[in-house]
């Protein structure tokens, strides 16, 4: 797990992120589906979006950035007690839109590379740590559960 310090480091980095939660989600997800363009197809909404333009103009992922990202504000806060959080996301996620854990890992890593490009100057290297180990730990703990739904 992460001790106080490393929790404190994780969530004042995404107090940041919360300063535009907008801007940040919709620059993960196209970061997501720019290096990985297979998670794409998970989408049925994002179906028409072909073109890195037509992903930036679109308020639909915009939207569904900021529920993403808000969701995984809720977990982060619960500081590694996030059981009750994390459950019906890992449910809707390996049963019904059927998202691998690789893909887990891949917008992962774009959370780390927008941060680090929107914050370099406050993401040095304890916190970058900090941020990779909670994430970890989320998808650690989401992997753990989707073997318990059977995926
Ligand atoms: C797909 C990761 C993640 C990944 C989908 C993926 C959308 C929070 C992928 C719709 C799909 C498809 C949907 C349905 C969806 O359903 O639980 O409206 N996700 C919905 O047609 C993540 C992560 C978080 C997260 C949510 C929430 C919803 C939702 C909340 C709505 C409620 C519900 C991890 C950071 C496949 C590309 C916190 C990925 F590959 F990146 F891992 N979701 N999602 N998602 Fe998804």
């Amino acid at each position: 797990g992460l001790n106080d310090q490393e929790w404190q480091q994780v969530l004042t980095m995404w107090g940041k992120v919360e300063s535009d939660l907008a801007g940040h989600g919709h620059a993960v997800l196209m970061r997501l589906f720019q290096d990985h363009p297979e998670t794409m197809d998970r989408f049925d909404k994002f179906r028409g979006l072909k073109t890195p333009d037509q992903m930036r103009g679109s308020e639909d992922m915009k939207k569904h950035g900021v529920t993403v990202l808000t969701q995984l504000g809720k977990i982060l806060k619960q500081k590694g007690h996030h059981e009750s959080e994390l459950k019906p996301l890992a449910q809707t996620h390996a049963t019904k839109h059927r998202v691998p854990v690789k893909y887990l890992e891949f917008i992962c890593e774009a959370i780390m590379k927008v941060i680090a490009e929107k914050h370099s100057a406050d993401f040095g290297a304890n916190c970058q740590a900090a941020m990779k180990k909670a994430l970890e730990l989320f998808r650690h703990d989401m992997a753990s559960k989707y073997k318990e739904f059977g995926f």
